[in-house]
């Protein structure tokens, strides 16, 4: 990977430390941090990686809000394109597409970091194959699994990898190689969500004993997705909104999101409020910069204006902001988010040709070929699907394909 070199950080270490740990749930090993800014005095390097396995969703301005700060305070900062863990992960990603979206997801995170204004010219894309199947990385990969138990790496991957009836090797061996990533890409830290923490232990308990660095790590909180409980899932298209979901869709999802009046506790819209709307607008407008319209009907006393999140929450505990009004607001201030990034994709060749090779749209039933008798003999363990395909196709399919 890239060489380090001597940068003199133009950044007040302390400015940028705290932009870089700004609105985190935790940090572990902060010394290595501060270490880098206040006494080596140079640019922190860091990484943040993402598995291309379904399309990008809202949930992802949360991160990209992160990134803006890493890249406002001087970091070096590198965009994972993990191609081979979206291929680890119960075969999330055929290894025919995954390529494809991978450029999908470079497409779109340049996408939301250009709509909120983010000067993107110093971020690193990095695919994890261009690397993850050379000779030193395949040996730190056995050399690891000589010292990780089965144990402990099975409960790494539990909050990430999909969770099936008769598990996979695959599984054991993804928290090995995001350990690894952290060398190869030759930062100082990893920046994930919270739901990353087993295996962010796992890599700082075990490179050392490899002969490579600890890192420090940074974890955002979880976004609530808009059903009642829980967060964004895959497997429920109504708890999350596609970035080129149509202005009409983003209406009925929201007003279909679990939200009971007087409820600010499981209340997916007002956390979108607090970590989307609220980080993008300081990111645009500047510290402390606030301003929440609703366009509420005449009828209902007509529109309002919120200075504040804390004033929003405030208002919906006492019951002053109606649920119906609530969600007038966030599906307006989504539509407005949403914009820019359908008009880059409508501009942009590249953008649409990786969405349509990389989620082909299933072919409709009259015009497919006659399937073949189901083999009900040996079937792969767990997985009786990978996105739309049968088992028996996609073990076909892997005899042919590499990335
Ligand atoms: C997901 C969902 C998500 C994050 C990731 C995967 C992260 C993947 C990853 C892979 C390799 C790395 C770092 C991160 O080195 O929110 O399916």
């Amino acid at each position: 990977m890239t060489e380090s070199t001597t940068v003199t950080t133009t950044v007040n270490p302390q400015v940028a430390y705290n932009l870089i740990t700004k609105n985190l749930q935790e940090v572990l090993n902060p010394q290595i941090i501060k270490n880098v800014l206040e006494v080596e005095k140079r640019h922190l390097k860091l990484y943040w990686g993402t598995a291309p396995t379904g399309r990008p969703h809202c949930g992802y301005f949360v991160a990209m809000t992160k990134l803006a700060d890493f890249l406002k305070a001087g970091c070096e900062v590198t965009v994972l394109l993990a191609d081979l863990h979206a291929f680890l992960d119960n075969m999330k990603a055929p290894l025919e597409v995954v390529n494809y979206r991978a450029k999908y997801y470079e497409c779109s995170i340049k996408a939301i970091l250009r709509s909120i204004n983010v000067p993107i010219e110093k971020l690193k894309f990095v695919v994890g194959s261009s690397y993850q199947k050379g000779g030193d990385y395949t040996l730190d990969i056995f050399k690891l699994s000589n010292i990780v138990s089965q144990n402990d790496a099975k409960r790494a991957g539990a909050d990430l990898v999909k969770q099936v009836s008769n598990p996979l090797l695959s599984g054991l061996i993804y928290p090995l190689m995001q350990a690894l990533d952290e060398h190869y890409l030759d930062v100082d830290a990893q920046f994930g969500g919270v739901d990353q923490r087993k295996i962010f232990v796992l890599a700082e308990e075990n490179l050392e004993k490899i002969g490579y660095k600890k890192r420090a790590h940074l974890m955002n909180p979880m976004v609530p997705g808009l059903g009642q409980g829980g967060k964004m899932s895959a497997s429920d298209p109504n708890s999350k909104i596609d970035l080129l979901e149509e202005p009409k869709v983003v209406k009925k999802k929201i007003n279909g999101a679990f939200c009971s009046p007087g409820n600010v506790e499981e209340n997916g819209l007002l956390s979108f409020i607090e970590f989307v709307i609220a980080p993008i607008q300081e990111l645009k407008n500047g510290e402390g910069h606030f301003e929440f319209f609703i366009d509420r009907p005449e009828k209902f006393s007509g529109p309002m204006t919120f200075k504040s999140f804390a004033e929003i929450k405030q208002a919906f505990k006492d019951e002053k902001l109606s649920p119906p009004d609530l969600k007038i607001g966030v599906a307006d201030a989504i539509n407005e988010l949403l914009a820019p990034i359908r008009e880059e994709y409508a501009n942009n060749k590249e953008y649409q040709e990786a969405n349509e090779k990389g989620y082909p749209v299933a072919v409709p039933e009259k015009t497919k070929k006659a399937k073949k008798p189901k083999n009900k003999g040996s079937r792969y363990p767990g997985a009786a699907k990978t996105e739309d395909k049968k088992v028996e196709e996609v073990a076909e399919d892997l005899k042919k394909a590499t990335v």
